[in-house]
This record gives structure tokens, C-alpha cells and sequence, in this order.
């Protein structure tokens, strides 16, 4: 692998479709332990005339080096291979191909999803055909501006890279492209290769040196000296730093690096939801979750720092409390993308986060801070406590996620993304494996929890996954259940019923207005275990958090989808540590809308101070 290659006379005649196929399953990668194995786990698809006999060929061609995995809507395929990639830490990649039109749309949404989260997935839609022979063709738009676009422009904003590839050996250029963008670490996100079904089918000789094998490896991107000794600088004047740890941690990797640069400094983390358990929960300087879904130890510090270290995180709204948690702090950026690490007037150090973290602890050599954190921690634990134990009446979220929590094994793996269960999970989840927390919180996009977790266990096949979904999330896409029925994959589903809405139901009213269009009031109970074992998953209905556990502990043994279901309280989430900046009408027939109104004007005053 990776030897010189004759690039002189050998040639290959394929279809556009089958030199794609070829050239991805020549891509391999060498993971962080050393071991190599092929980037892409897989393609999932859904097949039409815009696809079906192009790449639908080829994946046949090529069914012994590629694995071809059918889904039920393209959202929840392209849901899965971000999660397999997430899952990864980024390190492996799935592709999604789908015919042209409804296929094709059905995957913008998650196209989103994977360029908010900075992950990696290959888009294949079909495209209208290149020669516009039979136009319009089934599904087909016809904009009347312009013959040229087609329904998969809409992915333009939403990839990281777009091709629409109009001829066979445009591949040669355009793949290398693709590749860049899956794997550096500060271009990586969502690419998207149109694919005009004409063209799919044409044939071309290509060199065979462009399908020789490729070996890629995580590439880690080394700092700028004087980046490093201008934040050197700024943290040896200060007083009380912070470090947040972002995803970025995992990505690079950089777990042991971020434990031994806090505990020789003596600096407390906070952690983000794409950063939670860059340290052990109980790691005595790690004070939890930071920001709108942060701890009262987390935000409590933040309010006092002055120097803020953001390792790997794009500091989102939710991050810095609307920009009302360090305002006044300085902040220094450890990122590998100069997009995120200008953000919020950060001296920036453009950098894999373990290449930066070991660089700027060698220039701060033996400083240390040690930051009494200790009151801090125990105020939270007892909150922790009040609000995870178990009660008696209507479970809380915070109560099943407790119980959830104790059922798990280390190496387990939870996942959420929507509804009122992130933020809860952020403050209250505990675990010490770094990937064991599995948070997609950058699109928050419902319907990620079931599909996504299907590509978790396609990436780790020997853990037990765990999906807490609401029920509004379940509702959304649910599907994919019956793909893990297909592949025989077991996932857990613990599925929370509040009968609707319940975070928005609580925003709306927090908002000053009537509570309308949320909850359930006038339907009949939904009953979710007949739904789920439609498909084939064992599905239990369950009354309280013991019962819970004892159904979650019987379904360790199972093999087939289990889906649990419990009824909690819509009205009941643990107490907020930071402000959110939802904007409120100005003017309102509503005295209550009036009064919240005030409310928010007075947070704006306070943090425009
Ligand atoms: C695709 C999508 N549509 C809308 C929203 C806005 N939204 C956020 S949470 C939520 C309700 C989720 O309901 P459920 O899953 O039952 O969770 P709960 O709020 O009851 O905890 C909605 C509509 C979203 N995040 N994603
Ligand atoms: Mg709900």
C-alpha cells in the first residue's frame, strides 16, 4: 500500500458509477491504535430511477468490498452514517445514495445536521439526466430561470463540498476534493457529489493508478509558535482560568493530553455537549456541563473567570449562555478551524487540540493555579441528587436518565439529540468513557436518536446502545427500527412519553404566551409497544422508574431492538444555571407576554453592561 505506482499506461474502462464505487472502497484509514481498515464503513441507499441501474450496478460490482445497507427514508440513512462517523470520532465514513428529487431532499435536512456538527458523510444523489433528453423527467423541477438547477442545488449551502459531476473523468478531479473535505480536520464535514443518472451509466477509460490503494491517517495540525507564547502570556497574567473542552477533544483524540495539561496546571474544565466526558465525571477539576444545560459548578466558575481556554468547541449560543456566561473574560481558542477559532475576538491557536494542548503546557511550564473548586462541586452534588432521585409520582426525564444511568455499562453508549432530554443529560449524565456520550446538539434535529443509533452500533458492534427519545422525536422518524429488525442489530430505545411537546410547551408558557399546539390534551393515549413490535422489537410498557430497571436489566440478554416505554412529566425539568435569549414579542395583547417581555429586556441590559 501506498508504493510508488506505474501512472503511465494502464488503463480501466468503467461507468462513472463503478469507478466511484472502486476508488472509495481503495480508501483505507489508520486509526489512532494503528490498526487499518477501509474509511468507508458502508453505503446506505434507497433506490429510484435516478440511481437504481448507475450506482446501483456498481454497488452490486463492487458488494464484496463495499457493504450496501437499505434504510426506510434517506433522512434516517444519512442519520445513521453521521452517527457511524460521529461515533468514530470522525476517523470513518459512510456514504448515502439515493435516486433524484424527494430521495435527494429527504437528505438535506441531515445534510445540515453533519456541516453544524463539523462530520463527515458522502452525499450521492442522483441527478437529472446531463443531456436533458427525456426533461422533465419524473420528479424532475425545471426551474424557470434556469435549466442548470436541480432540486440538489439545495445542497450547496449545506455541504462543505458540492460537485455535480458532468462527465466520467471528472471523478479524477473531483474525488481528492471529496477526500480532503471527509478527512482534514479543519475542512471536514459533509460532501455532496450530484450524480446526472445519464451520466452514472457513461463509460470511461480511467488511468489504474487512480484507484490505487490510499492509507490516510489523522492529520494533526501543529501550532504557531507565537500563538503559542501570546496565550502563554495572557494565562500567566491571569487570575481564575477556565478551560472548556469541545468536541474537538475527541476528534483529535486528546483525552490524555487535556488530563495531563489540567492536572499539571491545576486549571478546572467545563465541558460541552459534543465535549462531555473529555474527563471522568468525577475527575476532581472537571465541574460538569457549561452553558444554558450547565451545572451550577460549571456556570457558577464561568461567572468568575477571566481567562476562558476553549479547546476544539464552536462556542455556540448555547456554550456561552447567549454570550452572557465570560463575557468580560478573555478567551484564547485552541482550534483546527481558523472559522471557529477567531469566533468571539479569541487569540487564537490554529491547532489540533492534543498538538496545542502539549505545546502551550510546555510553555507555561510549572505554572499552576489551583483553583478551590471543591464548594463548587459539593453545591452540585446535592442538587444532582435532589433532582435525579426517585420520587414516586409521574417519573422526570431527569429521574429515567438516572435510572438509564445506573443500568449502563461503562462502555455503553447513549444517544439523544432532541426535546428536553440534552439538556438534562448534559448536566446529569455520568459516565468516564470518552465516547460513551453520544450528543448530537448542534442541529438538535428530532428524529436523529433511533436512525443514529442504528450507525453507533454498526461502528461498535460489541457495546450496548442506549436511545432516550421523546415521544414528538419518536413520531418524527421512528423507522429505522424496522432496518435494525433487517440487519439484526440490537439497539435499546427508552422512549419518554409527556404526551407531546414538553420543552416547548414549557418555552412557549416561560415566553408569556398560552400553551397551545404542544401537548396532546385532547387525543387518546398513542399506544408505542403495539407500534414497535409491528416491526419486530420487544417493546414493554412500564409505570415507574423500579419497573424500569427491571425491564432494561431483563432486555441485556436480548438480541432483537427493545423498546421501553415509560409515561413522565411534561411540566417537571431540573433548574436552569444560565440564560437563553429568546426573543419575546414587544408588544402583546397578553399582560403575561408583556411581563415576560420585561424579563428579557433586563437580561439584554444585563449583559450589554
Ligand atoms: C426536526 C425538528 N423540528 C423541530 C424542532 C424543535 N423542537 C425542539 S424540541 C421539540 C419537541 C420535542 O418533543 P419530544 O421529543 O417529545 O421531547 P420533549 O420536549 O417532550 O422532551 C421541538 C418541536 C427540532 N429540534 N427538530
Ligand atoms: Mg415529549
Amino acid at each position: 500500500m501506498n508504493t510508488l505506482v506505474d501512472r503511465t499506461t494502464k488503463t480501466v474502462t468503467l461507468t462513472t458509477a463503478q469507478a466511484l464505487i472502486r476508488y472509495l472502497t481503495r480508501q483505507n484509514v489508520e486509526l489512532l491504535d494503528g490498526s487499518i481498515v477501509p474509511l468507508f464503513g458502508g453505503i446506505w441507499g434507497i433506490y429510484g430511477h435516478g440511481n437504481v441501474a448507475g450506482v446501483g450496478e456498481a454497488l452490486w460490482k463492487y458488494r464484496k468490498e463495499m457493504p450496501y445497507y437499505r434504510g426506510q427514508n434517506e433522512q434516517g440513512m444519512a442519520h445513521a452514517a453521521i452517527a457511524f462517523a460521529k461515533a468514530h470520532c470522525a476517523r470513518r465514513v459512510m456514504g448515502v445514495t439515493s435516486s433524484i428529487g424527494p430521495g435527494a431532499t429527504n437528505m438535506v435536512t441531515a445534510a445540515a445536521l453533519a456541516h453544524v456538527n463539523r462530520l463527515p458523510v458522502l452525499f450521492l444523489p442522483g441527478d437529472i439526466f446531463a443531456s436533458r433528453r427525456p426533461d422533465p423527467v419524473l420528479q424532475q423541477l425545471e426551474n424557470f430561470q434556469s435549466p442548470l438547477t436541480s432540486v440538489n442545488d439545495c445542497f450547496v449551502p449545506v455541504s462543505r463540498f458540492f460537485d455535480r459531476i458532468m462527465r466520467p473523468e471528472q471523478l479524477q478531479e473531483s474525488l481528492p476534493q471529496a477526500m480532503r473535505t471527509l478527512l482534514y480536520p479543519s475542512e471536514r464535514g459533509p460532501v455532496t457529489l450530484a450524480l446526472p443518472q445519464d451520466i452514472q451509466t457513461e463509460s470511461w477509460e480511467f488511468p489504474e493508478s487512480f484507484f490505487e490503494e490510499q492509507v490516510h491517517y489523522l492529520i494533526r495540525q501543529r501550532p504557531d509558535t507565537r500563538s503559542i507564547y501570546r496565550a502563554a502570556a495572557l494565562l500567566k497574567a491571569a487570575k481564575h482560568p477556565l478551560l472548556i473542552a469541545g468536541g474537538g477533544v475527541h476528534y483529535s483524540g486528546a483525552e490524555e493530553a487535556l488530563k495531563n495539561f489540567v492536572e499539571k496546571h491545576r486549571i478546572p474544565i467545563v465541558e460541552t455537549q459534543a465535549g462531555k466526558t473529555s474527563l471522568p465525571f468525577d475527575h476532581p477539576q472537571n465541574l460538569g456541563a457549561i452553558g444554558v444545560t450547565g451545572t451550577s459548578a460549571a456556570n457558577g466558575y464561568a461567572k468568575e473567570a477571566d481567562l476562558v481556554l476553549c479547546v476544539g468547541t464552536r462556542l455556540s449560543d448555547f456554550t456561552t449562555a447567549s454570550k452572557s456566561l465570560f463575557q468580560r473574560a478573555n478567551i484564547v481558542q485552541i482550534n483546527t478551524a481558523p472559522f471557529d477559532a477567531v469566533k468571539s475576538d479569541a487569540k487564537s491557536i490554529i491547532a489540533d487540540a492534543k498538538e496545542g494542548l502539549i505545546a502551550l503546557s510546555d510553555a507555561l511550564e510549572g505554572e499552576k493555579w489551583n483553583a478551590n473548586v471543591q464548594p463548587l462541586l459539593e453545591e452540585w452534588e446535592q442538587i444532582y441528587r435532589d433532582s435525579t432521585k426517585d420520587s414516586g409520582g409521574l417519573p422526570t426525564d431527569t429521574q429515567v436518565l438516572a435510572s438509564v444511568n445506573r443500568i449502563c455499562g461503562e462502555t455503553d453508549i447513549m444517544i439523544c439529540a432532541a426535546g428536553g432530554l440534552p439538556g438534562e443529560l448534559h448536566k446529569h449524565w455520568r459516565s468516564r468513557d470518552p465516547i460513551s456520550y453520544h450528543r448530537e446538539y448542534g442541529y438538535s434535529c428530532m428524529g436523529y436518536e433511533i436512525a443514529g443509533a442504528l450507525g453507533i452500533k454498526l461502528a461498535h458492534p460489541d457495546r450496548e446502545v442506549y436511545s432516550l427519545v421523546g415521544d414528538g422525536s419518536y413520531l418524527m422518524l421512528h423507522t429505522e427500527l424496522l432496518t435494525a429488525i433487517q440487519l439484526g442489530i440490537k439497539i435499546n430505545i427508552v422512549l419518554l412519553d409527556n404526551r407531546g411537546f414538553g420543552c416547548i410547551n414549557r418555552l412557549q408558557k416561560g415566553c408569556g404566551s398560552p400553551p397551545f399546539g404542544n401537548l396532546f390534551d385532547d387525543l387518546p393515549t398513542t399506544d408505542f409497544t403495539l407500534n414497535a413490535k409491528s416491526y419486530g422489537c420487544h417493546a414493554v410498557k412500564v409505570q415507574t422508574i423500579e419497573e424500569l430497571e427491571t425491564v432494561l436489566k431483563d432486555n441485556q440478554s436480548r438480541s432483537e431492538p427493545c423498546v421501553t416505554v415509560i409515561n413522565t412529566d411534561p411540566q417537571k425539568s431540573s433548574p436552569g444555571h444560565a440564560w437563553w435569549d429568546v426573543a419575546v414579542a414587544e408588544i402583546s395583547d397578553e399582560a403575561t407576554v408583556n411581563k415576560a417581555r420585561n424579563s428579557y429586556m433586563k437580561q439584554l441590559e444585563l449583559i450589554s453592561e
